[in-house]
């Protein structure tokens, strides 16, 4: 998908310098682990080392884009003369994105421009997720859901949770994954009141809650979900409290449309669990924004006085975490509506018992 219009239409300065990955692929649609986008004086440009040149070029045939790959010298070389051009005064860089030393490289390359940082104009383009971009994160989901279904019968007492990770992990391959979104959370026991518990050698045992927050990664693009499952019978207190975190975030998804705050569907969530005596438990923020990146802006959570936009793609996974005991987190992957939201995760959120 080719959205150099994007920094044509931003007009913030004579030209754009896109060095991050990310946004190389946003602007571009075509990953590279190096490169530059470049749009100047109305012209792109995609430069990048010869590892990527036969790909780069069929990619971009008969596209608005010039290619040109070679060694990290003559690519260096190329991007001097490019924005050398006398027409170029400004040159807008992604001041949240690349390092002080590329920084100071690119000043020494061409010390008669201006730098202008843009970082923020450039990541608030991918708030709203275009059409073919939410088609990517709901096929990502649906990849979590099979997979989750599938470790549903895998799961048994006695397994580490090593082994149920690569499983999972397995399954999410299986099931179309080209990669993962992030590392997979798996905890067990006592350590699901870490909500980053680090995965360990830990057995599972008859009793006990063990949380899966997982993501699968399809075009570029990421999903996120997690759900809580009980081995064996849980205790009544551990009902009570899986009951309490899935009320709150039924609460949250009913509220969130398009217009409404960011914060104030945290707040719902969190004043639920307040009123619930468990204010203090509640660790995190609600939820994230999800899309080429796993965690994007904006966020919903205490400090965000964002109004939420039509298409944009957010987790919603509110979590209690009762420290030495146990903890319960339920994550669902929604994208924003003018009247409401679309789930895209179809995975039962009733209390499953394996
Ligand atoms: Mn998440």
């Amino acid at each position: 998908m080719l959205r150099y219009n994007k920094l044509k239409e931003l007009n913030l300065c004579d030209a754009c310098l896109i060095v991050s990955s990310v946004n190389r692929f946003y602007f571009s649609g075509f990953n590279s682990s190096y490169g530059y986008v470049v749009h100047a004086d109305g012209k792109n440009y995609y430069l990048t080392d010869f590892r990527y040149g036969e790909e780069v070029r069929a990619f971009f045939e008969n596209q608005d884009v010039e290619v040109f790959s070679g060694s990290p010298a003559e690519v260096n070389a190329l991007l001097q003369n490019t924005l050398a051009d006398e027409k170029i005064s400004t040159i807008g860089y992604e001041d949240n994105r690349i390092t002080c030393s590329q920084l100071s490289a690119f000043r020494k390359m061409l010390p008669k421009k201006e730098f202008v940082p843009i970082g923020q104009q450039l990541d608030r383009l991918r708030y709203k997720k275009d059409e073919y971009e939410v088609a990517q994160i709901e096929a990502a989901q649906h990849i979590n859901d099979k997979a989750f279904t599938k470790l549903l019968d895998f799961i048994k007492p006695g397994m580490t949770e090593f082994e149920i990770k690569v499983e999972l992990e397995y399954q999410l391959r299986q099931n179309g994954a080209e990669g993962l979104a992030f590392d997979t959370i798996v905890a067990s026991g006592a350590n699901t009141s870490r909500p980053h518990s680090h995965v360990s050698r830990r057995k599972v045992a008859p009793g006990e809650f063990i949380i899966l927050d997982f993501g699968a990664r399809y075009n570029g693009y990421c999903s996120d979900m997690t759900r809580t499952i009980a081995l064996g019978k849980p205790s009544q207190q551990m009902e009570e409290i899986y009951d309490s975190v899935l009320k709150a975030q039924a609460l949250a998804l009913n509220a969130l449309k398009a217009g409404a705050t960011a914060f104030e569907v945290y707040s719902l969530a969190k004043e639920y669990f307040t009123a619930n005596g468990y204010g203090n438990e509640f660790l995190h923020g609600l939820g994230h924004s999800v899309g080429i990146e796993i965690h994007e802006e904006p966020f919903l959570n205490s400090e965000a006085q964002e109004a939420l936009e039509n298409n944009m793609v957010l987790t919603v996974e509110p979590g209690l975490y009762l420290e030495k005991k146990f903890g319960v987190r339920i994550e669902d992957l929604v994208v924003i509506k003018e009247q409401g939201i679309k789930n895209l995760t179809a995975s039962s959120k009733d209390l499953i018992i394996v």
